[in-house]
C-alpha cells in the first residue's frame, strides 16, 4: 500500500496550524497535525523539503519501521521541529491503518481501557473573582476538572489569562508581546487563589494550576507546601525541567502533585523524572513528542513508575492532535487527565470531527481512524499570518521564562 502523495496543508483559522495529508495508492487519506506554536513554518519546511521526498513510494503499513527510519534516519535526532514532522508522518499513518482496518484507532491500540476520558478546562480572570466566575461558568457546563489561573496583583499581565470566557490564545500576530514577572508578587498571592476557590466549590471539584516554568526548584517548592491544604490535582511545569534533578528539591518538601512535560519531545526528556517517581503526570502529546508511536512508549515507561498521562491540549494543538490524543486516552492504562480547549467555531468549520464532550469528560467517536477530517477549500480561505508567543521580562527587565 504504497504512499503515493503527501501535502502539507497550512491554514490560520483564527491562528496557524499545520497539517500533513498522505494518500496511499488506493486513495486511502490520513493527517497528521505539525502544529509547533510559533515556528509553524520550520515544520513545514522540514516536511516539504527532507521528509515527503522521501515517504512518497513508502508502504504506508509499516508505521514502526517509518518512525525509526525518520528518527535514526536523520543522524540529527530529537528537538520540536523534527520531531513534531515525525508525529505528523506517524499520525497520518495510524489515521490510514485505522481507515483501511475500518475500525476507530483506539481499536487498533487495544481497545478502551475506560468508558470516556476525564478533561480540564480553563478557568481564568484578571483577578480572583473573575476567576471564580470563569470556573462556575465550567463547572455548569460540566467540568469536572479546571485549571485556574488569575492576574496578579500589581503586575500588568501574566500567563494564563484568556480571552472571554472560553477560549485562551497566546501567540500574537506580529511581533512577540512582553510581558513583565515578579516570582515574590506570584508566590504570595496564588495561595489565596485557591484557598477562595476550595471555599466556593468544595472538595471535590478537580483543581489544577500551571507555574509555566517560571520558578527556581526552591520556590516551587515554597509553592507546592503552600498549595497542600487545597488539594491541587497537579501543579504543573513548577520549574524549568531541562534540569531534571532540580525535581528532586521540589520532591522532598511538597506532596503536592506534579505534571511536566508538554515541551518535551521524545522519552529521553522525562526518563529521569519517571524513574526516579520525581513527577506524578506526564503532559508529553501527540504532536511534539513523535506521534502516537513514541507517546505509547513513553506512556508505558511510565506506567513502571506509577506516574500516569497528562497530555497537553492547548488550542495550538489541532483537532487532529485532539482526536489523536483521545484515541491514546482512551485506550493507554495508565491515562490520568486530558487538557482540553474548545477551538474557535471557525476552526472546527475546517476540521470536523467525530470527538465529543459530554458532563466533563470526552470520546474520540468509532469513525474509522482518527475521526477528524480537513476541510481543504476552507482551509485556503485562512491563509497563514506569522504569530509569535509572548516573552517574559522580570520587573528590572531581566530576560525569564514565559
Ligand atoms: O503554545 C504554548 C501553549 O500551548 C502553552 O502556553 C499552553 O501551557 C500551556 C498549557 O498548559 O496549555
Ligand atoms: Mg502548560
Amino acid at each position: 500500500m504504497k504512499i503515493v502523495d503527501a501535502k502539507v496543508i497550512v491554514c490560520c483559522p483564527g491562528r496557524n496550524f499545520v497539517t500533513l495529508k498522505l494518500t496511499t495508492e488506493d486513495g486511502v487519506y490520513g493527517l497528521g497535525d505539525a502544529t509547533l506554536n510559533g515556528r509553524e513554518l520550520a515544520v513545514a519546511s522540514y516536511l516539504k523539503d527532507y521528509v515527503i521526498p522521501l515517504l512518497i513510494g513508502r508502504d504506508a503499513r509499516r508505521i514502526e519501521d517509518t518512525w525509526q527510519y525518520f528518527y535514526k534516519g536523520a543522524y540529527w535526532r530529537r528537538g520540536p521541529v523534527t520531531m513534531s514532522a515525525i508525529a505528523a508522518v506517524d499520525t497520518a499513518l495510524w489515521d490510514i491503518k485505522g481507515k483501511v482496518m475500518n475500525a476507530p484507532l483506539y481499536q487498533l491500540l487495544g481497545g478502551a481501557s475506560r468508558d470516556a476520558v476525564l478533561v480540564y478546562g480553563h478557568a481564568s480572570g484578571s483577578g480572583i473573582e473573575e476567576t471564580v466566575q470563569a470556573a462556575a461558568h465550567y463547572i455548569k457546563g460540566g467540568y469536572k476538572a479546571i485549571r485556574a489561573q488569575s492576574g496578579i496583583p500589581g503586575l500588568p499581565s501574566t500567563y494564563g489569562v484568556g480571552r472571554g470566557v472560553m477560549y485562551y490564545e497566546p501567540a500574537e500576530k506580529d511581533a512577540p508581546p512582553e510581558n513583565s514577572w515578579s516570582s515574590e508578587a506570584y508566590m504570595n498571592f496564588v495561595p489565596s487563589l485557591f484557598a477562595r476557590l476550595r471555599k466556593e466549590f468544595g472538595n471535590e471539584l478537580h483543581l489544577l494550576h500551571d507555574v509555566h516554568h517560571r520558578l527556581t526548584p526552591m520556590e516551587a517548592a515554597r509553592l507546592g507546601k503552600e498549595l497542600e491544604p487545597h488539594h491541587l490535582f497537579w501543579l504543573e511545569d513548577p520549574t524549568p525541567a531541562e534540569l531534571q534533578e532540580g525535581f528532586r528539591l521540589i520532591r522532598q518538601h511538597t506532596t503536592t502533585p506534579l505534571a511536566v512535560g508538554e515541551v518535551f519531545n521524545t522519552i529521553y526528556d522525562c526518563q529521569q523524572l519517571i524513574q526516579e517517581q520525581l513527577i506524578d503526570y506526564i503532559r508529553t502529546t501527540v504532536v511534539h513528542a513523535g506521534g502516537i508511536t513514541h507517546l505509547r512508549r513513553i506512556a508505558n515507561l511510565a506506567e513502571m513508575y506509577q506516574v500516569r498521562t497528562g497530555s497537553h491540549g492547548a488550542t495550538d494543538l489541532s483537532p487532529v492532535c485532539m482526536g489523536a490524543a483521545l484515541h491514546f486516552d482512551l485506550s493507554v492504562h495508565n491515562f490520568g487527565i486530558q487538557e482540553y480547549m474548545k477551538h474557535t467555531d471557525e476552526t472546527d468549520r475546517v476540521f470536523p470531527h467525530a470527538y465529543k464532550f459530554e458532563n466533563g469528560l470526552m470520546h474520540p467517536g468509532d469513525a474509522p481512524g482518527l475521526g477528524v477530517d480537513i476541510e481543504e477549500e476552507l482551509a485556503a480561505k485562512y491563509p497563514y499570518a506569522v504569530a509569535y508567543l509572548p516573552v517574559n521580562r522580570k520587573l528590572d527587565g531581566t530576560m525569564h521564562n514565559w
